[in-house]
């Protein structure tokens, strides 16, 4: 057997169930990676339009100057909805890669392992990284190098016997392994299940060279995630009771319909308070909660990127899309938080809610706020403008 042959023995038996090597040349489509980001698709994602990031992605050699291979390995997250969700608007749906565990330390552990196994099998030091979504390399298209699967139009990379319910991992290697051949066909077909179902059309389907274009300052999982700022107003409305990520162009795909299996790695069960929590509740918890209280809180999880004050604006949208009386008391509290993002999403979800006790929290005269954008959304939710 080779090494290559064992190496990938290896990373299966590590827990990885997509392993392929890919080559390590510069980037052929890096004229399409600039144009989106000159398009402004990146929305305010400032990492990905940095020109010395823009160049490490475009050649591996800006991270690792020796390198000579890339593993390229796939590990499955996919967890049943619980039951109830999504149905019922008073829960919140997180997206399933965040209902347990970060998956950053998870997989980064197996290749810090994998790395180890290979220096013992050769009995050498071998210059190596890892990555996770942790640097400035384009993982899908190493991933499509490497033979596991194809861009689908909803941007996700697929592979024909498991669907789309995959992390990415590298492991970067000074070290001469046998490439796969990359995978070169398009199973998408006429099939547009993805465009049909993104509630914000924020996948553009394939541009005239065959990539699939997301605008991704319209996709509800950039807008719960990335996105620091308000939400714009239009778009409040279709994010529904998805308060961090979205998974809807990879439920209605076909191939996650035929192949998705509940994965059986310890640290993606979902977690207790993940599981579609009630909007109510969740919202109570993170008021009272500090920055640091909510840090210790998501310790653990991935939820810790969108930030307290990020993810009760999400809280807040997802109460006004419910509409319902009972989301009122939280609400008129969220209208007194320290942070400016939350009191204007929260007025903009009273006037969404729009009984007579949330109007009167809008017009209460014993609030004194003192920041413009937030008394423009009280305003406007007092109007029942836009
Ligand atoms: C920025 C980012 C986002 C942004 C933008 C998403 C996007 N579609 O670009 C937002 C916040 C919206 C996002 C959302 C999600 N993300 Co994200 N994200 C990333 C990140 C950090 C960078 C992606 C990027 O560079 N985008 C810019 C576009 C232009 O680049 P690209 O998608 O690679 O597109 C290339 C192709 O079009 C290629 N190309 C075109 N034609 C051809 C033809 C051939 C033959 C080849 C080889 C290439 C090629 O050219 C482009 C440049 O290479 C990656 C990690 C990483 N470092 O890659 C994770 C990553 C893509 N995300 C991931 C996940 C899980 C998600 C979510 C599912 C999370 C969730 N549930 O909410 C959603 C899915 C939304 C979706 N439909 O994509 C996984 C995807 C795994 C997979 N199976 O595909 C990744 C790989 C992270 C990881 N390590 O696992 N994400
Ligand atoms: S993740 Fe959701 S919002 Fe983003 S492209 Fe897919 S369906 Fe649309
Ligand atoms: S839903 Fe259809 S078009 Fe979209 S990625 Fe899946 S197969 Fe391709």
């Amino acid at each position: 057997m080779t090494l290559t042959t064992r190496l990938k023995e290896q990373a299966l038996e590590l827990g990885f169930s997509l392993v392929g090597v890919a080559s390590v040349e510069a980037s052929a489509h890096m004229d399409l990676y600039r144009e989106w980001v000159e398009d402004g698709r990146h929305g305010d994602m400032g990492y990905l339009a940095r020109e010395d990031a823009v160049a490490r992605r475009a050649d591996l050699r800006g991270t690792l100057p020796s390198i000579r291979s890339a593993v390229v390995v796939g590990h499955e997250y996919f967890q049943e909805d619980p039951s109830g969700v999504p149905a019922d608007p008073a829960r919140g749906v997180i997206a399933r890669y965040a209902r347990g565990q970060d998956y950053h330390g998870a997989i980064k552990k197996r290749l810090l392992e994998l790395h180890r196994w290979i220096e013992a099998s050769v009995a050498a030091p071998v210059e190596g990284r890892v990555y996770v979504d942790t640097g400035p390399i384009l993982e899908r298209e190493m991933a499509v190098r490497a033979g596991i699967g194809w861009f689908g139009k909803n941007t996700m990379l697929i592979h024909p016997k498991r669907g789309s319910y995959f992390f990415l991992g590298l492991l970067l290697l000074d070290l001469d392994l046998d490439a796969d051949a990359p995978f070169q066909e398009d199973h998408c077909g006429t099939c547009r299940s993805c465009l049909d179902a993104c509630p914000t059309g924020a996948l553009l389907g394939r541009d005239a060279s065959g990539a699939p274009v997301m605008d991704a300052p319209r996709c509800i999982s950039y807008l719960t995630i990335e996105h620091r700022g308000s939400i714009p107003v239009e778009l409040r409305p279709l994010m529904g009771n998805r308060v961090y990520g979205c998974d809807i162009c990879q439920e209605v795909c076909p191939w996650n319909e035929t192949f998705a299996e509940p994965a059986e790695e310890e640290a993606y069960q979902t977690r207790e308070g993940l599981d579609g929590p009630s909007l109510v509740e969740l919202a109570d918890q993170l008021l009272v909660l500090d920055e640091k209280g909510f840090r210790e809180l998501f310790r653990e999880s991935a939820i810790k990127r969108a930030k307290r004050a990020g993810l009760l604006r999400n809280v807040c949208v997802a109460l006004g899309n419910w509409g319902a009386a009972e989301a009122v008391p939280v609400l008129v509290r969220a209208l007194d938080d320290v942070e400016a993002l939350v009191r204007g999403h929260a007025a903009w979800a009273l006037g969404r809610v729009g009984t007579d006790q949330a109007r009167e929290s809008l017009l209460n005269p014993s609030r004194q706020e003192t920041d413009g954008g937030v008394r423009r959304e009280i305003a406007d939710a007092i109007s029942g403008a836009p």
